[in-house]
């Protein structure tokens, strides 16, 4: 058995790899790879022989033993790359342009709500939410519209399948965020500034301004002294905020049980007015309800439709297309 343990028989070992390497191709390139350096290789076995020499020989034939580990390693790998087999040999083509992944993105109802929560924040609301399966007291009777009275009548209401004691339903989903008008006063002693952004659900039949699920945001600031021209101020700057200062805006008397006086505020569309909004001075029996003295205190209240807002934001034609889950409608937001 040749001495595998001198410089010479390392060099040995060198210009043998190395002339075999020249003319491996194909297979024989694995196996040349196997027969040096695999695990049971030539030149493993010569590594592993190092443990058992003097140590004075050890350091100088384990350096030489591992530069030629190296050189075999780099020429094997230089053979490979010019002989092997190309990528294309794999069918995989790397200058193919890569495919873009699907970006998620928020919903533009979503980017509304937040958008109105921001121009709101900005000017002193704080934001809060509430229930969307709501109980009838908060949802009418609270809001000065007493079980039985026709103003009911004005919201068309999913309730829910359960009656109480006297064969009533008393539980529905919320037609509109003004219930939270009485659920923050009864918990909330006056000064009160809050805006509600939430969704709502209308027995409706649809159509382009009109869906049975859209979401609102209540604004409601209660205090000693609050007038109409406040209420108009914040709803002009509002809009400033949110169309720009250039979009034409249009106040108009309207009838809402809870207010008194009470507004609806509209936009310029396709030459038209689209209304966005309801708001009024909230009536002195709502804030009596909640236990404030009318008396002393005075308040403004809005309630407005974001998926509106929205359509008039971005041109569209249609409030359908925000719920009809199409991905060539949501990828332009
Ligand atoms: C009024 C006075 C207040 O002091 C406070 C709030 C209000 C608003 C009241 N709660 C309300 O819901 N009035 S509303 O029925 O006229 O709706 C308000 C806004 O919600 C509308 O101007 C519209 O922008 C939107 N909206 C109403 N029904 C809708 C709708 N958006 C889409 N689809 C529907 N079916």
């Amino acid at each position: 058995m040749p001495d595998t343990t001198t410089i010479e028989s390392l060099e040995a070992l060198r210009l043998e790899a190395l002339r075999e390497l020249e003319s491996a191709s194909g297979e024989a390139l694995e196996v040349w790879r196997s027969k040096y350096l695999g695990r049971k290789g030539r030149l493993t076995q010569v590594l592993r022989g190092i443990v058992g020499m003097p140590p004075d020989e050890r350091r100088s034939f384990g350096a030489a033993a591992n530069t030629l580990k190296e050189v075999l390693e780099n020429a094997f790998a230089d053979r490979a790359a010019a002989v092997g087999p190309k990528p294309a040999d794999t069918g995989l083509d790397v200058t193919l342009p890569g495919r873009r992944p699907l970006q998620g993105r928020l919903h533009p109802v979503t980017q509304t709500v937040r958008d109105i929560a921001e121009a709101l924040t900005a000017m002193g609301f704080q934001i809060v939410e509430g229930p969307e399966v709501e109980h009838d007291y908060y949802n009418f009777t609270a809001l000065n519209i007493p079980p039985d009275h026709p103003a009911r009548d004005m919201w068309d209401t999913l309730w829910v399948d359960r009656v109480d004691a006297e064969g009533n339903p008393r539980i529905l989903l919320r037609t509109h965020t003004s219930p939270m008008q009485a659920r923050v006063m009864e918990k909330t002693k006056p000064p009160v500034r809050v805006a509600v952004p939430g969704r709502c659900y209308r027995y409706e039949a649809t159509d382009a301004t009109h869906e049975w699920h859209f979401h609102q945001v209540e604004g409601l600031a209660v205090a000693e002294g609050i007038t109409f021209a406040e209420l108009k101020g914040t709803l002009y700057e509002f809009a400033r905020r949110i169309f720009g200062p250039e979009r034409k805006v249009r106040f108009r008397c309207d009838y809402f049980p809870f207010v008194e006086p009470g507004v609806d505020m509209a936009i310029d569309w396709k030459g038209e007015w689209l209304e966005i909004m309801g708001a009024g001075m909230v009536h002195p029996r709502v804030l009596a309800g909640v236990g404030y003295d009318p008396e002393k205190f005075t308040g403004f209240a809005f309630g407005m439709g974001v998926e509106r807002i929205a359509l008039l934001r971005h041109g569209i034609d249609d409030i359908r297309h925000f719920a009809a889950n199409d991905l060539r409608f949501l990828s332009q937001f």
